[in-house]
C-alpha cells in the first residue's frame, strides 16, 4: 500500500502540501479539480498543472477523488451519452498524465450526508456525527441549510451550493429511478467506459453510499457485499473496482468489514480507512482512527488488506476537530496525520509479523 492523504488543492484546502510532505510515510495525494463541475471534461493543461505543483512540493498524485458523475448518467436521461463521452474525454486526459486510480460515487442528490459536523466528544474535539432520529424529522430541501452554517465557511465535496440550489428539482428528476434502474445506469456508465480505462490503465474506485441505506426515499445502491460482488460480475473488468471506505460501509452494523475486503480481493483500488463510534445503531459520531476509541477492530481491517496483498492508495479519512485547528469540517491537518502514523504502524506491525512466519 502507499499513505495518502486527501488534499483539495490551493485556494481550497487549508492544509499546506508542505505540511503532508511532513507526515511521516505520506508519499502522495489523492486530489482532485475542485472548481470543476459534473460533466465538464478536465483538460489535459489543467490536470497537468496540478501535477507539476504537487510533484514541486515533493510528492505525487496518488489519485483522484472524484471525478463525479452527472445526474444525467445516473439517472439515464436522454442526454447522457454526451455526458459520458466527456467522461471518457477526462479519462484520456487523465491517462496521457500517468494518473491510474479514480474513485467517483454513484449516489443520487446527496453525497455523504450527515447531521451535525461539529458534536463535541467527551476530550473537547469535535467530531461529524449522524443521528437517523435528525434526518426523518427533517425536509430535505433544508437538509444542505441545516448543516452548511457549521462548515467554517468551507464548500464540502458533494454538497456544492450550486447543485443543492436545485435540491427540489433533483428530486424531481430522480422520481422515477429505483435501485434496479439506477443499478443498470451504473452498469451502462461501466460498459462505455471500459475501453479508456482498458487502454491507460486506469482503476476506477467506487466509493460506497454514506450512509449505507437509504435516506429520504433516495436509492443507494453501493451499500453491502452483495450489491458489490453483483456489480462485479455484471462488468467483469478489473478496473471495475471500489474504494473500500470502512467508515461508510461500517455505518452499517451488519456489514463485517474485514471479510468484506476477503471477498473483493483484487478489485481493491483505494481505501479510506477510519473509525466511528456508535452510540446506537442509529446514532454514529467520527471518533479518532484508533480502535480503541470507536467500536471497529482497526487492526484486523488492516491485516484484511494486508493479506489480499492489497497494493494501492490508502488514505486516512475524516479525522476530528482538535487542537484548536478551523478546517473544512473532516479534513483539518493534525488527527488525520496522526491517522495516518498510526495506521503507517498497524501495516508496519502486521508486515513485520507475517514476514518472521
Ligand atoms: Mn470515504
Amino acid at each position: 500500500m502507499e499513505m495518502t492523504m486527501r488534499w483539495f488543492g490551493t485556494g481550497f484546502d487549508t492544509v499546506t502540501l508542505k505540511q503532508i510532505r511532513q507526515v511521516p510515510g505520506v508519499t502522495g495525494v489523492i486530489t482532485t479539480l475542485y472548481d470543476t463541475q459534473p460533466g465538464e471534461v478536465w483538460s489535459r493543461e489543467k490536470i497537468r498543472a496540478l501535477k507539476e505543483e504537487v510533484e514541486a512540493a515533493g510528492l505525487h498524485i496518488s489519485g483522484i477523488e472524484s471525478v463525479n458523475i452527472h445526474d444525467a448518467i445516473k439517472i439515464g436521461s436522454p442526454d447522457r451519452d454526451q455526458y459520458i463521452a466527456n467522461y471518457i474525454e477526462t479519462l484520456e486526459n487523465l491517462g496521457l498524465e500517468d494518473i491510474h486510480m479514480v474513485c467517483y460515487n454513484f449516489m443520487p442528490v446527496f453525497d455523504w450526508t450527515r447531521t451535525e459536523l461539529a458534536r463535541k466528544r467527551p476530550d473537547g474535539s469535535t467530531v461529524l456525527a449522524y443521528t437517523q432520529a435528525a434526518v426523518d424529522a427533517l425536509d430535505p430541501e433544508k437538509m444542505f441549510d441545516s448543516i452548511a452554517g457549521d462548515a467554517n465557511g468551507a464548500i464540502l465535496p458533494g454538497w456544492e451550493p450550486e447543485r443543492m440550489a436545485h435540491v427540489k428539482e433533483l428530486f424531481e428528476m430522480y422520481k422515477d429511478v429505483d435501485d434496479e434502474k439506477l443499478f443498470a445506469n451504473l452498469v451502462y456508465f461501466l460498459e462505455k467506459i471500459m475501453p479508456v480505462c482498458n487502454k491507460y490503465d486506469i482503476k476506477m474506485a467506487i466509493h460506497p453510499d454514506d450512509p449505507a441505506w437509504s435516506v429520504f426515499g433516495l436509492p443507494r445502491i453501493i451499500i453491502n457485499k452483495a450489491n458489490l460482488l453483483k456489480m462485479m460480475k455484471a462488468v467483469d473488468d478489473v478496473h471495475n473496482g471500489i474504494t473500500f471506505c470502512s467508515g461508510s460501509y461500517g455505518t452499517n452494523l451488519e456489514n463485517d468489514l474485514p471479510d468484506m475486503i476477503r471477498s473483493l480481493k483484487g478489485r481493491i483500488h483505494f481505501a479510506h480507512v477510519r473509525n466511528l463510534k456508535f452510540n446506537s445503531p442509529d446514532d454514529f459520531e467520527e471518533s479518532a482512527h484508533l480502535s480503541s476509541d470507536g467500536s471497529f477492530d482497526m487492526y484486523e481491517i488492516m491485516k484484511a488488506l494486508y493479506e489480499i496483498g492489497f497494493d494501492g492508495p490508502i488514505r486516512p479519512d475524516h479525522g476530528r476537530m482538535i487542537w484548536d485547528e478551523v478546517a473544512m469540517p473532516g479534513y483539518g491537518l493534525y488527527d488525520r496525520a496522526l491517522g495516518a502514523t498510526y495506521l503507517n504502524g498497524l501495516w508496519e506491525a502486521i508486515d513485520k509479523n507475517a514476514k518472521r512466519g
